[in-house]
């Protein structure tokens, strides 16, 4: 086995996220040949109890319960945010300013203003970061970006995109805590547009390039819940529910839409690009499958193809098993771990950077003000990685 440098990681939460990470790092360094190898070094969370089962779990070093040990510790070389998203600016510019690699869980920050000094920070220090906008490395949508800059769909006319689910509909569940942080506007920032139409936007753009404007509008279904950490009953702040339509630099339309009240749905995530000649869709509840309509085709048997992206030429497929047999949901994350580790020999970043993550995150910015106002907002986004 060929000798390979060490990249020590310190995670920052042990949540979700946490073991979305712990696994892509354990899959990379086992499934993709990076001259990088990843080392579980330290896991840091308040409860040190659960940190410790964490890190028995997966071979983390060493439990810490204050991040700014681990930022600061010369034995950790990426540190990696799992953490609720009121937490990402000070860690990132922390670890940026200590000489770490940083990468987080999406989305990038609370604000532009905070993004732009998160960018502003990994610039400053040099460090390679990285954020984890997974959805781009499921093989078919990675294959699909493929295509479209191929030019075989010639020129796109419409976007569209959906990210629903069913989880809050209940009045009882709380805001704030364990798990329910995303209903607590002063943890997650915003409700939907930040947790999952920012997958959406990252996505169409990575595809299709910016979005410059946006009209939306948001809703707040259940207007006070209780706060899971000190019982009161308070005003919910963040959108349960959100459509917008946008206009892309390239002329083409898009329409999104994002809601946790579509019952029935848990995490249907849909994307579909039209264009002249060729429309793309691809749908998360069958993630291997990429939907294909080809107008050059045939006329006798033209329709729409469902292809199975299992193949060893078809994007990260040739890590895994054999042709025809599927990899899930948690490979994208590995995906990304890899390409962040094949990323350090090069010293070539690969997206979404903050930088990337930062247009996304004027897009949402954007949608959440216009939602306010119900008028038209220039998102100022730019092209991404
Ligand atoms: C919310 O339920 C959530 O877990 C998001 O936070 C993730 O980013 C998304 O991928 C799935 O749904």
């Amino acid at each position: 086995m060929k000798q390979k440098k060490k990249l020590r990681i310190g995670t920052i939460g042990y949540g979700f996220m946490g073991w979305a990470h712990a696994d892509s790092f354990d899959r990379a360094g086992k499934f993709f040949d990076a001259d990088y190898e990843p080392v579980f070094q330290t896991v840091c969370a308040r409860n040190k109890e659960n940190a410790q089962d964490f890190a028995d779990r997966w071979g983390y070093k060493t439990v810490e319960t204050d991040w700014r040990s681990v930022v600061n510790s010369p034995d950790v070389d990426l540190i990696d945010i799992c953490v609720p998203n009121n937490l990402h600016a000070d860690i990132a510019i922390a670890a940026a300013e200590a000489g770490k690699m940083v990468m987080t869980e999406k989305p990038l920050a609370m604000t532009v203003a905070e993004g732009e000094k998160m960018v502003a920070a990994v610039k400053k220090a040099g460090v390679p970061n990285m954020v984890w906008y997974n959805y781009r490395r499921i093989p078919a949508v990675t294959l699909a970006k493929q295509v479209i800059d191929s030019g075989k769909l010639g020129r796109i006319f419409h976007l569209r995109a959906q990210f629903l689910q069913d989880w809050t509909i209940s009045a009882a569940v709380p805001q704030g805590g364990t798990g329910t942080w995303r209903l607590d506007i002063a943890a997650a920032g915003s409700g939907v547009t930040g947790d999952l139409l920012a997958h959406c936007i990252d996505t169409a753009m990575w595809w299709n390039g910016p979005i410059t404007r946006v009209c939306a509008r948001t809703e707040t279904f259940i207007k006070e819940r209780e706060h899971a950490e000190h019982g009161k009953v308070e005003p919910v702040g963040i959108d349960d529910a959100c459509v917008f339509l946008c206009d892309f630099e390239n002329g083409s339309l898009g329409n999104f839409e994002s809601t946790r009240y579509a019952r029935g749905h848990k995490a249907k995530y849909f994307i579909e690009i039209n264009g002249e000649h060729a429309s793309i869709a691809w749908d998360l509840h069958d993630l291997h499958r990429l939907s294909y309509f080809d107008h050059k085709d045939d006329s006798l048997v033209r329709g729409w193809r469902s292809i199975h992206v299992t193949d060893g030429d078809q994007p990260y497929m040739s890590h895994w098993w054999r042709p025809g047999l599927s990899v899930g949901y948690e490979t994208s994350f590995a995906h990304q771990a890899a390409d962040f580790l094949a990323s350090l020999s090069g010293n070539k970043p690969v997206g979404p950077t903050f930088e990337d993550g930062l247009q996304t995150q004027k897009v949402c910015e954007a949608i959440i003000a216009s939602g306010k106002d119900r008028s038209w907002k220039d998102t100022g986004a730019s092209k991404m990685l």
